[in-house]
């Protein structure tokens, strides 16, 4: 597959059409693949587009190099994460690396008073909302069901049940309307979760409800072994299509269009203009998780042409070549990404292991006798391990 600039090919919209409407159906004349939303090449080459362009007209230099540092500690924290799982410090971890343009862009392109529903992936999002991401590390050290107050940062808690965080997110969107405010929500679901029946609903929900709620989904080519073309006939910006809703393909690896395609996305739903489906086109160019061997099912070739795309590097390119960042600020973060790295490995070691009891607490609300009885056995349980020491 590959990643074309789409400059001159985006689709025109015809008069009148609402922006993307057009865009579900076309395929480019070139090649199968269609077309895709890309404001920067792979090159670092900033590309025109004449209806996505305006979201970011305005960005400084400053808000450039916030983009990539933003990347680039969320993918210094990721190979620390990783690192501590191969250390036994964690149980689980499950890698961002090649998706942080997808994520930061995104991410960067909320309000506050917005508010997210992620997969276990969306370190970078975390890091976009504010959650601290040593936080994010306590479930997968298995010391805490979550780490975080969702309400603090209005950013949900990982989930693990693919695509029920959609139905989620569709729901709190649905509220927002019955509250009259302006607010919306963003869902993260990847490319396996599309094919999820609470998928369907949310986005059957959402479009009948008209809902705040854009659906973004990361496909990142793969859903642990299997490969995205068993997920769908069509692409999948276009299964939005069906629901009545329009959808989006962009590059992945592109921070700019992902924040652009955000934006629009976002200032729809605040408009009363109802969902949007996202696809970020990208890929996941590490392990599913820690206990997944990517080379039982696909080649290096595969990696290795998207590592050519890589989102980092092709900011990059494009801050020297413009002038928006000079040596000292690549060596200023280097620095930082170090100290980042330190605190995280400091702050896992240094997590208390739960007490045990703890597994029962928050199950209900207000207690439950079931509950109750297992906490109980569980307490005599324990207490038959003191009498085999002796008492001690
Ligand atoms: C309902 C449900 N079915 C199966 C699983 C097991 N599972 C965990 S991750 C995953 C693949 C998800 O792939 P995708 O949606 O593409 O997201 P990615 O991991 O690539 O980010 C599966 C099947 C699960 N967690 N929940
Ligand atoms: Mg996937």
């Amino acid at each position: 597959m590959t990643v074309e600039s789409t400059a001159a090919r985006t689709p025109r919209r015809s008069a009148g059409s609402k922006a993307g409407t057009k865009r579900t159906t076309r395929t480019t004349k070139k090649s199968a693949e269609p077309a895709l939303v890309q404001l920067l090449t792979p090159e670092g080459k900033r590309v025109k587009n004449p209806e996505f362009d305006k979201y970011v007209a305005g960005i400084t230099a400053e808000e450039l190099r916030g983009l990539y540092r933003d990347m680039v500690l969320t993918r210094r924290f990721d190979a620390e994460a990783t690192s501590l799982q191969r250390q036994g410090e964690l149980g689980l971890w499950a890698s961002l690396l090649g998706q942080e343009a997808a994520q930061i862009g995104s991410g960067r392109a909320l309000r506050d008073d917005d508010y997210v529903f992620p997969t276990y992936r969306e370190h970078g999002v975390a890091w976009c909302r504010g959650v601290d991401p040593t936080n994010l590390l306590g479930m997968f050290r298995g010391v805490n069901n979550g780490g975080w107050d969702p309400n603090g940062n209005n950013f949900q808690l990982y989930t693990i049940v693919i695509g029920s965080q959609t139905l989620h997110a569709t729901g709190y969107a649905m509220g927002i309307t019955k509250d009259g405010a302006d607010s919306a929500v963003i869902a993260y679901f990847g490319d396996g979760a599309s094919s999820q029946g609470d998928v369907a609903e949310a986005f059957t929900f959402s479009a009948v409800y008209n809902a705040p709620v854009v659906f973004f989904c990361q496909n990142n080519q793969w859903a642990i072994s299997e490969p995205t073309e068993k997920q769908s006939r069509v692409p999948l910006y276009q299964r939005a299509q069906g629901f009545g809703f329009p959808g989006v393909r962009v590059d992945g690896n592109d921070v700019l269009a992902n924040l652009a395609v955000t934006k629009w996305a976002l200032e729809r739903a605040r408009g009363g203009e109802g969902p949007t489906l996202i696809e970020a086109f990208t890929y996941r160019m590490g392990a599913h998780t820690t206990s997944d061997d990517p080379t039982r099912y696909r080649g290096d070739e595969e990696r290795l042409a998207w590592e050519a795309k890589d989102p980092i590097l092709r900011l990059r390119r494009y801050l020297e070549s413009s002038n928006h960042a000079d040596e000292g600020f690549f060596e200023e973060l280097e620095t930082e990404s170090e100290a980042l790295g330190k605190r995280v490995r400091e702050a896992v070691r240094a997590m208390p292991d739960p007490d045990h009891f703890a597994i029962f607490e928050n199950v209900y609300a207000d207690g439950h006798a079931l509950v109750d009885e297992e906490r109980a056995q569980f307490a005599a349980y324990q207490a038959s391990f003191a009498d085999a020491d002796g008492g001690k």
